[in-house]
């Protein structure tokens, strides 16, 4: 039995108090230790932000690289090793900005990893600019005069890209976030958990309390996730081109467990995995003196 500790590293988060992406730590390491998962058969790979600070406070192989990449380097670990659990992390000016080429491509190939963002609808580490999931007329150092774009709509563009598992949590939910990434790390195929995860030091507006005010439950309404047009009217609730901000739906919008992943089609790892293969060098070491 692995105990919850053993999910985290020594590494203390450095996160504001009160910051939404504690929820998401605990929740994941809930998630882990759910699963039994061991902690050296899991990578967690994250790009730039303070979201993307996460791998450093689990115990977990990590790897922390560059702004919007993170869903490269998931793909290229998954793809050496497929038997490893590969989640990718970070946040939304990360994932659905400078990153959002690679989300909507790694979405389309079904690869199974588990990404999840910490969507705070700012630039959380650059103190508060603009992000793409930013509302309409908000002021943020970047837009003193208020955004003048429409935000992107994580949840419709995951269904439309071809994701198999899309969710999205809330960090007033610890225990709600950790049910939703148990069944997105099961879920073979690519699962997208959006979790808003407020910056209660740059956002003052989308707040814990404003949240707490519009959220709602797709399973205590009956949503049916094999439902992918039922699916579709749930994601474009909000946010959406009318600013309608009264109810903004939490849970399982869609799953479905029928379609191969880019892992199962891709010929060259019929087979035997790269990482399972001789490296084709003499002399690896020698390669290695290099980067020492
Ligand atoms: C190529 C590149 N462009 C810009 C930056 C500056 N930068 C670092 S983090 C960041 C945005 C972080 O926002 P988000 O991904 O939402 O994470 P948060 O801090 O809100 O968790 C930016 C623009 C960078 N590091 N690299
Ligand atoms: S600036 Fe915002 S996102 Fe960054 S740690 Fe503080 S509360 Fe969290
Ligand atoms: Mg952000």
């Amino acid at each position: 039995m692995i105990e919850l500790p053993e999910y985290k590293s020594g590494t203390k988060p450095t996160w504001c108090p009160g910051c939404g992406d504690y929820a998401v730590l605990n929740g994941l390491q809930n998630a882990l230790q759910t699963l039994q998962l061991k902690p050296w058969t899991v990578t967690v790979v994250s790009g730039i932000g303070c979201s993307s600070n996460l791998p450093h406070f689990l115990s977990t192989y990590g790897f922390h690289s560059i702004h919007g990449r993170s869903i490269p380097v998931a793909t290229g670990i998954k793809l050496a090793n497929p038997e490893l659990t590969v989640i990718a992390a970070g946040g939304d000016g990360d994932g659905y900005g400078i990153g959002a080429g690679h989300f909507i491509h790694a979405m389309r190939r079904n690869l199974d990893i588990t990404y999840i963002v910490m969507d705070n609808q700012i630039y959380g580490l650059t103190t508060g600019q603009a992000s793409p999931t930013s509302e309409r007329e908000m002021k943020t150092k970047s837009t003193p005069e208020g955004v003048i774009d429409s935000p992107v709509n994580p949840i419709a563009l995951a269904l439309s890209a071809g994701a198999t598992y899309v969710a999205r949590g809330f960090s007033g939910d610890a225990k709600g976030i950790a049910e939703l990434l148990v069944r997105g790390i099961r879920h073979k195929g690519f699962s997208l958990v959006d979790i808003l995860s407020p910056c209660v030091t740059y956002n003052k507006v989308n707040t814990y309390d404003w949240f707490r005010q519009r959220v709602y439950s797709l399973e205590k309404e009956g949503h049916d996730p094999s439902d992918l047009h039922a699916a579709l009217q749930r994601a474009v609730e909000w946010p959406n081109l009318d600013q309608k901000r009264d109810r903004i739906p939490l849970g399982v919008f869609y799953e479905r467990t029928d379609i191969p992943t880019y892992e199962d089609l891709e010929p060259a790892l019929r087979h035997r995995p790269p990482v399972k293969q001789p490296l084709g060098l003499e002399n690896p070491e020698e390669l290695l003196e290099e980067f020492r």
